[in-house]
Order: C-alpha cells, then sequence, then structure tokens
C-alpha cells in the first residue's frame, strides 16, 4: 500500500541534500518536524519548519542528549494505524502521527577516525537517532525511515511520483536501516575494546574477538565480519593498513593466502594472488627480481591482484607493483620512499605487519558445514632436501633439486587438484581448483604457453620446468602430460595403487621423480 507523508521527522548530522528533500516533502503537503540544529538549517533555506519541541511540547535538555526520546516521537513512530486501542491511545495522549523518519547519525565513526578526545567520541555516541531508526524501522508497516543520504532523492522521487512510499520500499528502507544501526553500535564496541585494552594492559586475549564489521561477505548480500582468535600471530590480523581503501571480505582473504605462502620461502620472495589462488611465485636474490618472475607466470591474472612480500619494500619494487593495478600490497615493512610512492594510488591497500608468520607454527583451521564445523590442525608440514625420496632411474639435478621442492611449497597454497610448474626459483604455470589432477596439468601447461605468448617468447615456460602434484598422480596420465608439457622433474607424495606404473611412465619420458611422502590438499 503507498501510504502519503503527511508529518515528517529531520533530524540530521549530515546536512548534504537535506533542503531539497525537505523541499520536495512540503511540495507534497508534508509538516516538517527537526530538531535544533536542523530546524535552523531548514529556517534558514526559506523552508516552512516545525521546532520538534513545539510539536511535543517538551524542550530539548541535557545539551541536547534529550531531544527526540520522548513519548511524542517513539508513540508517533511505534502505533500501529490499524489497530483501534493504539489510535485511540495516541489520541488520548495527544500524539500524532509520524510517518517518516530521515535520521542520519553523530558522526562517531568519523571523530574517532580523526583521533578526537575520549570525551569527544563519548559524545559523539548519538542515542536519540539510533532508538529513532529502531522504531520507525520496526513499524516499517506505516513508517519509512532514511539513514542514509543517497536514499533522499530515490524516495523524494518515489513519493512525487506514486504520492507516497510502498511497503516495498519500506521494507528496504527498515532493512538498510538496521544494518546501519548494527554497523554503528559495531563501531562503538569496537573503540570501546581498544580504549579497555589501552587502559589496563597486558589485556588477557579473547578468542573471536571482533576485530573489524565488514561491509559484506563473499558477496554483497552476505554480511560478514573479522574476528581475531587471540593468538597474535603476525599476519592479516594483526596487519597495519597505512593507506588505501577498507579491507573487503575477499580483500581479507586473499591477502591471507598470500601472505601465508610468501612466508614460506627463506629468500626474498613475491606472491601473487587472485580469488585466493597463487598465480605467480617466485624466489630471487632481491624482491624486483621475484617481481618480474613471478608476475611473467601470469600476467593477466595478476591484474587486479593481490602482492605479497617477505622483505621490506624499497622504492624500486614499489615502482614494479605500482606499474600494474593492485588491490592490496602485503609486507613486513616499506621504507619511506616506497612509502611515498605507494601513497600516489589513492585505492591501494597497503598492510605492512612487522613480521612473518612461521608457517611451521601448530595451530587450528576451521571450516564451517551444515550445521557445525569442522577444525583441524593447520598444515604446517614442510618438506625438506632430506625428505624426499628418488624412485626414478634418473636423479634430479642440483637445480631440478631446489626447483622441486619450491615447488611443492607453492603447491601447499594451490587449491586442489594442484599442479604446478616451476623453473629457477619460479612458477611458470599453475593449475588450481580442478575436479581431474590431469585438467589441472593440462590447464597448466597451457597456462605457461600463454604467458610465453604475452612474453614474446617461442616455447611454452613449462619447457625444461619441473612440476609439483600437491597429491599422487592416481594414473600415469597426469604424469605423461607434464612430461608432453616440457616438465624434467617431478615432486609428488606417491602412495597410489598405481605408483609403479607412474614411475614406469616416468622413466620411460626420461624423467626423474621424487617422493615426499606428505600430501598438500588445500580445498
Ligand atoms: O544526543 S542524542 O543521542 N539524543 C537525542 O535525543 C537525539 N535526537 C536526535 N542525539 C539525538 N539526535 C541526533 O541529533 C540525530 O541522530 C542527528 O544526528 C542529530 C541532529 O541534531 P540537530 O538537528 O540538532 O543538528
Amino acid at each position: 500500500a503507498t501510504l502519503p507523508i503527511r508529518r515528517a521527522l529531520l533530524s540530521v548530522s549530515d546536512k548534504t541534500g537535506l533542503v531539497e528533500f525537505a523541499r520536495s516533502l512540503d511540495a507534497g503537503g508534508a509538516e516538517i518536524l527537526s530538531t535544533g540544529g536542523t530546524a535552523k538549517a531548514l529556517r534558514e533555506a526559506g523552508v516552512a519548519v516545525v521546532e520538534l519541541s513545539d510539536h511535543t511540547g517538551f524542550p530539548e535538555i541535557l545539551d541536547g542528549r534529550v531531544k527526540t526520546l520522548v513519548p511524542g516521537v517513539h508513540g508517533g513512530l511505534l502505533f500501529r494505524r490499524d489497530v483501534p486501542e493504539h489510535v485511540a491511545q495516541v489520541e488520548q495522549h495527544g500524539i500524532a502521527p509520524i510517518d517518516l523518519v530521515c535520521v542520519n547519525l553523530y558522526p562517531f565513526e568519523a571523530t574517532v577516525a580523526r583521533g578526537a578526545s575520549y570525551e569527544d567520541c563519548v559524545e559523539n555516541i548519538d542515542i536519540g537517532g539510533p532508538a529513532m531508526i529502531r522504531s520507525a524501522a520496526k513499524n516499517h508497516a506505516h513508517v519509512a525511515v532514511l539513514t542514509e543520504p543517497e536514499q533522499l532523492i530515490e524516495v523524494a522521487r518515489e513519493i512525487a511520483e506514486t504520492g507516497g512510499t510502498s511497503l516495498h520500499t519500506r521494507k528496504r528502507l527498515a532493512a538498510a536501516a538496521y544494518a546501519r544501526t548494527a554497523a554503528y553500535d559495531a563501531a562503538i564496541a569496537r573503540w570501546f575494546a581498544e580504549v579497555v585494552e589501552e587502559e589496563f594492559p597486558p589485556r588477557l586475549s579473547v578468542p573471536g574477538m571482533l576485530k573489524q564489521t565488514l561491509r559484506y561477505g563473499e558477496n554483497p548480500h552476505q554480511s560478514a565480519a573479522f574476528y581475531l582468535d587471540g593468538t597474535h600471530r603476525p599476519g592479516i590480523a594483526t596487519a597495519d593498513q597505512v593507506q588505501g581503501k577498507e579491507l573487503s571480505y575477499n580483500n581479507l582473504n586473499d591477502t591471507d593466502a598470500a601472505f601465508e605462502a610468501v612466508a614460506e620461502f627463506d629468500e626474498p620472495a613475491i606472491v601473487i594472488v587472485k580469488h585466493a589462488n597463487p598465480c605467480g611465485v617466485a624466489v630471487a636474490a632481491d624482491l624486483n627480481a621475484a617481481w618480474d618472475a613471478a608476475l611473467r607466470c601470469d600476467p593477466v591474472s595478476a591484474f587486479g591482484g593481490i602482492i605479497a612480500a617477505n622483505r621490506t619494500l624499497d622504492a624500486e619494487a614499489a615502482r614494479r607493483i605500482t606499474s600494474i593495478f593492485t588491490e592490496v600490497v602485503i609486507a613486513p615493512d616499506a621504507d619511506d620512499e616506497a612509502r611515498a610512492i605507494f601513497a600516489t594510488k589513492k585505492n591501494l591497500r597497503l598492510l605492512l605487519t612487522r613480521g612473518l608468520p612461521d608457517p611451521a607454527a601448530p595451530g587450528m583451521t576451521f571450516r564451517s558445514v551444515g550445521g557445525g564445523f569442522l577444525a583441524q590442525s593447520r598444515d604446517a608440514g614442510r618438506v625438506a632436501m632430506a625428505d624426499l625420496r628418488v624412485v626414478t632411474k634418473r636423479q634430479p639435478t642440483a637445480q631440478e633439486m631446489n626447483d622441486l621442492v619450491f615447488a611443492f611449497r607453492v603447491c601447499k597454497h594451490v587449491k586442489s587438484n594442484a599442479i604446478v610448474y616451476a623453473k629457477g626459483g619460479a612458477t611458470v604455470g599453475i593449475g588450481a581448483g580442478q575436479m581431474s589432477r590431469v585438467d589441472s596439468a593440462r590447464i597448466a601447461a597451457w597456462k605457461s604457453a600463454e604467458a610465453a605468448k604475452a612474453a614474446g617468447l617461442d616455447a611454452p615456460l613449462a619447457q625444461g620446468s619441473v612440476v609439483a602434484s600437491d597429491a599422487f598422480f592416481p594414473f600415469a596420465d597426469g604424469l605423461q602430460a607434464a612430461a608432453a608439457a616440457g616438465a624434467t622433474a617431478v615432486i609428488q607424495p606417491g602412495g597410489s595403487m598405481r605408483d609403479n606404473e607412474v614411475i614406469a611412465a616416468a622413466d620411460e619420458a626420461g624423467l626423474a621423480m621424487v617422493m615426499t611422502g606428505m600430501r598438500h590438499f588445500r580445498h
């Protein structure tokens, strides 16, 4: 049902769009009520407005702490127009209906962000505003509630076109209203937790403490938040965001994947991640060489990716990284020159952690399933040279051996089925997330051919590479696909019923193969 607006209450801190909106309500014949500052702004613009205190007969008291927390407001918002007792009661108490509320809250978040005093922050906790928003949203059957400046134009247009607001619109507005008050309270809770933490150090670590509410989850219709597990493990949870837009759920997830992967390597390393999978990983004598090699693996996917480094970023590294569009950069630190270069990319999020996670450290991981969650110890497994068992006639060369260990470490961070080609300390083809291992092998080989084309080379990058598989080859076909792609050595856990066939195929193709005895599934 379209409901006309006979009386509207406007009480806004951010006065953007206020006057235009009030004029359009006035043109539609609505009476406009406002609190002190809002009423003043409207009067100055020549809009007819009734001071709320005149309307309710109750003045603003306590320096404005009680402006709208009166029955004349909440009764007018909350009474059910379709229940005769409600109608009789509001009449008895001289309460008039309010059909629309437009509120935006004291700027608590902005006050905290500008580093204001504790007292200032407290004073900017809005009480009356959220109360009105929640009252109006509860009674969305009869009342429209506007909480964001963008909604003003949209609702004014609907009123002008249809003479009021539709139930659908009021429901949508109510949903947005509760999202706003929830986010507002979360910001207050977060700030308070920090205040308490600062005042009473050292604090007990509280598992599952809310760090940040997120704008949304993996998709915009999902809500989300970031919780701390109390371990203070260096990484995404302890990172300082030096610049850039707010991190999204997917940013956090991808950045974590990139940083955990880059921490696997002792030499200077770069990991580029897209959709939680590495699309380029390299180790080298310095970050610059590592960047060039990591980017070469898949320059197309790297666009808009997440970059992780395991050393302090300097000017040259920053220049190279900012030469392509990047969402997030994470590293233990960045020198002043590097920071200045990143600062020229306003939206780029730069995260500095002052440390690296220990990939071998114990810990837990969780994943939800219908009606519960699965817990396991984190995959802290790492194979070293000494763990490898050569199973073919041919021994790997020293260079192959280095690349095999490197490729298998990368594999641990690639979604299964994972196949990783590597050469000279860099990935040259990555196949991820396929339901069949041979498909992953084919995709990785194809990607390496594409990367070669992009680099203007004739031979696929996988030519003369080594290949890693996160789990055993169930049949010889995956191995044969790798040999056909140009791999000369293979690393895999082993343990298939058909290991002998796979080893025979490797011998036949002249490949060297090592088995790790350790699997790195990642789903
Ligand atoms: O101090 S409050 O928590 N107490 C109230 O009763 C109250 N009513 C509205 N803050 C209150 N407001 C807020 O005042 C609104 O949410 C809005 O942000 C602001 C508008 O005040 P003014 O119209 O005086 O600029």
